[in-house]
């Protein structure tokens, strides 16, 4: 999911490119502003913290779904570490970012999580 902050900072395209030109298949899109009731149900045992749940709900983000062969492991590695600080340059969050609240991308750490994310954020309303 690319991030408000990305998306107010016109990363859109350069994160979908990346994604693309490393080979994996885009499957899913959306893009919308998620209500505060998603966002608690997405980081529930973080949901406490009420900046991220204001970063997370101050504009539009970006949710996919990205099908390829080891995607949620490749995903976090192109991702970089969580600290923007300690995120590798080559990386998009090392390429883009500074810092842990304002870090652009969130990807699903387990396929099991990303199962439950996609249930979650492309539910049929
Ligand atoms: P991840 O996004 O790399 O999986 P998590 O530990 O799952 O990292 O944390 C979820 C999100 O919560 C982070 O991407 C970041 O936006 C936010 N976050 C985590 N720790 C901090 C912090 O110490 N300060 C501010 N935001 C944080
Ligand atoms: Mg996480």
């Amino acid at each position: 999911m690319i991030k408000p902050d990305a998306v107010q900072r016109g990363l859109v395209g350069e994160i979908i490119k990346r994604f693309e030109m490393k080979g994996f298949k885009l499957i899913a899109m959306k893009f919308f502003r998620p209500t505060q009731e998603l966002l608690q149900q997405h980081y529930a045992e973080r949901s406490f913290f009420p900046a991220l749940m204001e970063y997370m709900g101050s504009g539009p983000v970006v949710s996919m779904v990205w099908e390829g062969l080891n995607i949620v492991r490749s995903g976090r590695q192109m991702m970089g570490a969580t600290n923007p600080a300690n995120a590798l340059p080559g990386t998009i969050r090392g390429d883009f970012s500074i810092q842990t609240g304002r870090n652009i991308i969130h990807g699903s750490d387990a396929v099991e999580t990303a199962n439950k994310e996609i249930a979650l954020w492309f539910a049929e309303t």
